[in-house]
């Protein structure tokens, strides 16, 4: 008898091309149900300044991304050929496939590609969006983050013009409309005001300005002149702290001086008294836990503290440092671990914590806004998807207005439901 349970049928890979001209994958998944084939894509992401103990893309000497096409064709495809359309069974299948700590058989692109492919897919047949299928699996209810747009690029996205790698406009709003408007408004004004001011710079990685200067705080002075009053807008910025610590030394290299941990610490404190930053994205490098200890406890009250390469998307890692109350949040990216289900279970154990939740692309984007419906999907506390300026991240930004609209029409229709429910028990006659 013929099966109407969507089954896959196989999985496909193909070179694309990403944000900083890198080789990168896109898998596209295909499953049978009856005579009918329907099939999804995604595309993977990858990363510059990356954590240590991120797992590992396959990419060959060259560059090229074969070795992670033949991963998803030749070894996950026949593994979940036949298999139910179930991501999570699916997600578990590929994870029996590879047993090293780092996923260096497999490669996390390969699985990943394939990971969100499924999911997509899964949302396709059952005819729901994206973020609504992501929040029945991670169990959390949709909400709409905050935009963490990247508008002063600077460390490895920016040529180490600046020593932090990001300087964020944060905004939030009661939609997603409402938040984006307000973004790219301010994002303009901030243009305007370096046309003024004279000031050179060039677009970096993530289409936000790098600016030619080594003053670091120019770009809080920027930033602020350009938001209004809002408890709704604030500064974030990441400093990828990793990429300025000299191991030799044990120090940190801001503008060619070696400074302490101690006195970095002192000035995160005396920028976020002295501007309106409210979260701190890797303050120190991966592994000066000491420095997280201290941070948190000094201006974790009223500064977020998030971990990125401290905490790579790892539920290990996260229970590791989890009670010793390193940060107050945490950075997900999907690519760090490789498959969606740890995806949800990092995002589990890091809220079992208390922590916030600000779920990212990465440096190297493609036109794939996958995370857009995470973030939303796991009512993340807020999203990083750079500046509006490039195509790949403007794609995130334009699926959020999708969901904007995709979340009203929800709504109203679980409030039709839940009226017509409440009619039937009503009408219900007493016998
Ligand atoms: C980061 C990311 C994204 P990359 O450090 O948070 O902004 O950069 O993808 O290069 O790690
Ligand atoms: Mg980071």
């Amino acid at each position: 008898m013929l099966s109407l349970e969507p089954r896959i049928k196989n999985c496909f890979a193909k070179h694309i091309t990403d944000s900083r001209g890198m080789a990168t994958i896109e898998v596209e998944v295909v499953a049978k149900i009856g005579l009918d084939e329907v099939s999804a894509k995604a595309a993977v992401p990858s990363g510059k300044s990356t954590g240590s103990e991120e797992a590992v893309a396959l990419r060959d000497a060259d560059g090229g991304i074969l070795q992670a096409i033949d991963s998803v064709e030749k070894k996950i495809a026949p593994k979940i050929a036949g298999m139910a359309l179930d991501s999570e069974d699916i997600d578990h299948a590929i994870l029996s496939l590879d047993t090293t700590r780092n996923k260096e058989h497999i490669g996390a692109n390969a699985m990943l590609g394939v990971s969100m492919a499924v999911m997509r897919l899964e949302a396709k047949v059952k005819n729901i969006p994206l973020w609504k299928l992501i929040s029945q699996k991670s169990g959390y209810p949709a909400g709409r983050p905050i935009l963490y747009m990247n508008t002063l690029n600077g460390g490895a996205h920016a040529d180490f013009c600046l020593p932090f790698q990001e300087y964020i406009l944060a905004v939030g709003g009661k939609t997603l409309t409402e938040s984006n408007e307000k973004a790219i408004a301010i994002f303009e004004k901030v243009r305007q005001k370096l046309a003024e001011k004279k000031m050179d710079y060039f677009m970096g990685d993530e289409g936000g300005f790098a600016l030619r200067t080594s003053d670091l705080e120019e770009p809080f002075r920027i930033l602020t002149d350009c938001i209004e009053k809002d408890p709704n807008i604030f500064i974030a910025i990441d400093a990828a702290a990793s990429e300025f610590y000299r191991k030799e030394n044990q120090k940190y290299e801001l503008n060619g001086n070696l400074i302490s941990r101690g006195d970095l610490l002192m000035l995160y404190k005396g920028l976020s008294e002295k501007y309106d930053l409210k979260s701190i994205e890797d303050p120190f490098y991966e592994k000066d836990l000491t420095g997280f200890e201290e941070i948190t406890k000094w201006i974790g009250d009223s500064v977020l503290i998030v971990g990125d390469d401290l905490t790579v998307t790892n539920s290990i890692m996260i229970r590791k440092y989890g009670d010793r109350g390193l940060v107050n949040g945490m950075i997900v990216k999907p690519n760090q671990i490789g498959t969606m289900v740890e995806t949800f279970g990092a995002i589990h154990d890091a809220r079992k914590y208390g922590w916030k939740i600000i779920v990212s692309h990465r440096s190297g984007e493609t036109m794939d806004p996958f995370v857009a419906d995470l973030a939303v999907g796991v009512g993340a506390y807020g999203i990083k998807a750079g500046a509006h300026t490039q195509p790949e991240r403007r794609a995130k930004y334009d699926r959020l207005l999708e969901i904007e609209k995709e979340l009203v029409a929800d709504a109203e229709q679980e409030q039709t439901k839940k009226k017509d429910r409440a009619l039937e028990r009503k009408n219900q006659p007493y016998y």
